[in-house]
This record gives C-alpha cells, sequence and structure tokens, in this order.
C-alpha cells in the first residue's frame, strides 16, 4: 500500500513535470504504454498468490485510473497553452495603417449602401434586415398582391419548392424587394416605426441595366398624421444629401404600386449629353425612385389599424444609384469580380462614409 502511494506520487510528478504535448506522450508511453511501468506490474500480478493478486490488482486498477486522469488534465492544459502560444504568436496589430500596396477596394454597391444608410440614419432611421427567403405571404399577399394578381408575373419571381407541401402558394420565393422586411417590423414592432431596409433582392432578368441579384433600399414611416408632404420632405433631403448639392429640382410623377395609393415615381433634374450625365442642372428627368403612402391593406396585413395610422413608404435600387453616380455603364460588371475593375471603381477601405466627414469623401480623388 505505502509502495502504490509513493508510485502514484512519482508517476504524477513525472506526468506533471510535461512541459508541452510531446513530453506528455513520451510519459504516457513510458507508464501506460505497451512496454509501460504500469503494464509491467500489471503483468507482474500472475506470479503473486491469490491474496495477493487480488489486493494487489486492486490498488493497481485504482492507481492506473489516476495516472488517466492526470495525464487527460495535464493533456487538456498543454493543449490550452499551446493554443494560447500560437494565437499569441498570430496577433495582427489592427491599429497599424493599411500598406499601399494592398489591392482590396470596397465595392461600389458597399459604399453606396453605407451612404444611404449614413444619410437616413441621420435624419433619424434604424436599419431592418429581414431572410433572403420569404414566404409568400411576406413577399406578396401581405403587400396587397393575393394569389394571381397580374404583379405576381411583374415581377419574374425565382420560386423554391417547399419540400413540406405540392401546393404551390405554399412554395418560398427569394425575395423580390426587401419590402418582406417591412411587413415583418409591422407584425413585430408598434408605431411610431422609422426604418430603411436595405439589402439583397433577385428577379430573373438580365442585361446591361438587370442583373438576377441586386440591391435595394426600401424607407417605411409610419406614425399618427403622416402625410405625402413629410413624404416629399423626406426624399428631397435624401437626394441633396446623396448627390451632394443644396439645392436639386425634383417632380413626382403619379405612377402605381400595389402596396401603395397613391403612388409616385420621383425624378431629378439633370443634364443628358452624349459623353455625360450632369445632376441638378439642365432641362432632362431622371428617375431615381418610387413612393407613396402605405395602403390601407398592407396596414392592416402587417397588424396596424389604418383608421389610427398612417405611413409613407419608398424604394430604390442601390446597384442604379452606384451607376448614376460613378457613371458605370453596365450592370453586369458589378458581379463580374474583375480585379481591374474594382481597382477603377472600388473605394479606399478607409473612406468611410458620413454625414459629417463628406460621403464620398473628396470627390472620389482618392479612388
Ligand atoms: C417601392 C415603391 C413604393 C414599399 C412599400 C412598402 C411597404 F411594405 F411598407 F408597404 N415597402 N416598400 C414601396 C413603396 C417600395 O419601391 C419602388
Amino acid at each position: 500500500m505505502e509502495n502504490i502511494e509513493n508510485l502514484k506520487k512519482e508517476l504524477v510528478a513525472e506526468i506533471e513535470a510535461a512541459q508541452d504535448l510531446k513530453t506528455l506522450e513520451e510519459a504516457r508511453v513510458a507508464i501506460t504504454g505497451k512496454k509501460g511501468k504500469l503494464t509491467a506490474m500489471m503483468k507482474d500480478l500472475s506470479s503473486l498468490s491469490v491474496e495477493e493478486k487480488k489486493e494487489m490488482g486492486k490498488n493497481l486498477n485504482l492507481l492506473k485510473a489516476e495516472v488517466e486522469k492526470a495525464l487527460d488534465q495535464r493533456k487538456s492544459l498543454l493543449e490550452e497553452k499551446a493554443l494560447n502560444e500560437k494565437l499569441a504568436k498570430e496577433t495582427v496589430d489592427v491599429t497599424l495603417p493599411v500598406r499601399p500596396e494592398i489591392q482590396g477596394r470596397i465595392h461600389p454597391v458597399s459604399k453606396i449602401y453605407e451612404e444611404v444608410v449614413a444619410i437616413f440614419g441621420q435624419m433619424g432611421f434604424s436599419v431592418a434586415e429581414g431572410p433572403d427567403i420569404e414566404d409568400q405571404f411576406h413577399n406578396f399577399n401581405a403587400l396587397n398582391m393575393p394569389a394571381n394578381h397580374p404583379a405576381r408575373q411583374m415581377q419574374d419571381t425565382f420560386y423554391i419548392p417547399n419540400p413540406d407541401s405540392d401546393d404551390f402558394d405554399d412554395s418560398y420565393v427569394v425575395r423580390t424587394h426587401t419590402s418582406p422586411v417591412q411587413i415583418r417590423t409591422m407584425e413585430n414592432q408598434q408605431p411610431p416605426i422609422r426604418i430603411i431596409a436595405p439589402g439583397r433582392t433577385y428577379r430573373s432578368d438580365y442585361d446591361a441595366t438587370h442583373t438576377p441579384m441586386f440591391h435595394q433600399v426600401e424607407g417605411l414611416v409610419i406614425d399618427k398624421n403622416i402625410t405625402m408632404a413629410h413624404l416629399k420632405g423626406c426624399l428631397y433631403d435624401f437626394v441633396k444629401a446623396f448627390f451632394e448639392l443644396d439645392e436639386i429640382p425634383v417632380r413626382y410623377r403619379p405612377s402605381y404600386f400595389p402596396f401603395t395609393e397613391p403612388s409616385a415615381e420621383m425624378d431629378i433634374g439633370c443634364l443628358k449629353t452624349k459623353n455625360e450625365l450632369k445632376i441638378g442642372a439642365g432641362n432632362d428627368w431622371l428617375e431615381i425612385l418610387g413612393c407613396g403612402m402605405v395602403h390601407p391593406n398592407v396596414l392592416r396585413a402587417g397588424g396596424i389599424d389604418p383608421d389610427v395610422y398612417q405611413g409613407f413608404a419608398f424604394g430604390m435600387g442601390i446597384d442604379r444609384l452606384a451607376m448614376l453616380k460613378y457613371g458605370i455603364p453596365d450592370l453586369r460588371t458589378f458581379f463580374e469580380s474583375d480585379v481591374r475593375w474594382l481597382k477603377h471603381y472600388g473605394f479606399n477601405a478607409l473612406d468611410e462614409a458620413s454625414m459629417t466627414g463628406g460621403l464620398s469623401n473628396n470627390g472620389g480623388a482618392n479612388r
């Protein structure tokens, strides 16, 4: 018994002495391996009397369990130590300046996205997000587009089969606009609501101005006594900030969207010449966004009483805004990941859009 206690101390000390995983593994082999000390003692049991064998066998088994426990504990400890050493060696100083030879650029879509969020953020809007894969209720029905509504065909929707149902109305869609995010917000939040929903949207379309995945930002304001005048003031402030102009001609043309009534499209004044598009001057008009007063059916679908609350909403294409602002002629090039294109149209990673720091930073001089 005395010997077993001493042996235990000796073996545990050997284990604890291991300073790295390799030494520990050597210790394990030397103790419990095929030719290990403990293994040899277990083999020697056969030379003992039955009584002695019983007593000694029990003690050796207990010892073996304790030694294995010590080995496991030491192993965990040394593994953690090794990981910490590795992590310490791999730390990077994130406060170091970006090396000038680094090729990475911010994509124009990301840049516009950040600018739009900064402008509406300053006006008190928060950003809302939702899933790319939607059910038809949130993408269509709740937006005053019931089954067989012609606008559903208008949108060239990508449908995704529902594994649990053969009924086409139960199939999912990749969202054709970010409006389902507004519906989800209304479902989960009481007015006043003031949100923008930027993100990816999908329609089956492909030419110089359409790609099957594109980006939208939509906005929604709901409160008591909201009118078209609030819509106009808000969107006027937005286009002035976005195009960095003190004044800009705007006009609203009547339009149709199932989810708003009345609906309108907003144009901004511009000058179109053969090679150039100048925003904010001239006798031409450029369509910039769609908007309107949220349809009572949409408010009801979102659980909001249209007799108490009104709202305005708007939507615009982020990619289209990028094409306009930076004069990029073909939308398809946005998603080709051509590094030469990114180098030309991309932005320095450190130029964050902000209302105080200047949205486009030196008019693009550091592109
Ligand atoms: C547009 C144009 C007009 C819109 C409406 C809604 C909702 F969910 F509140 F009803 N979200 N977005 C809307 C209104 C979008 O895009 C051209």
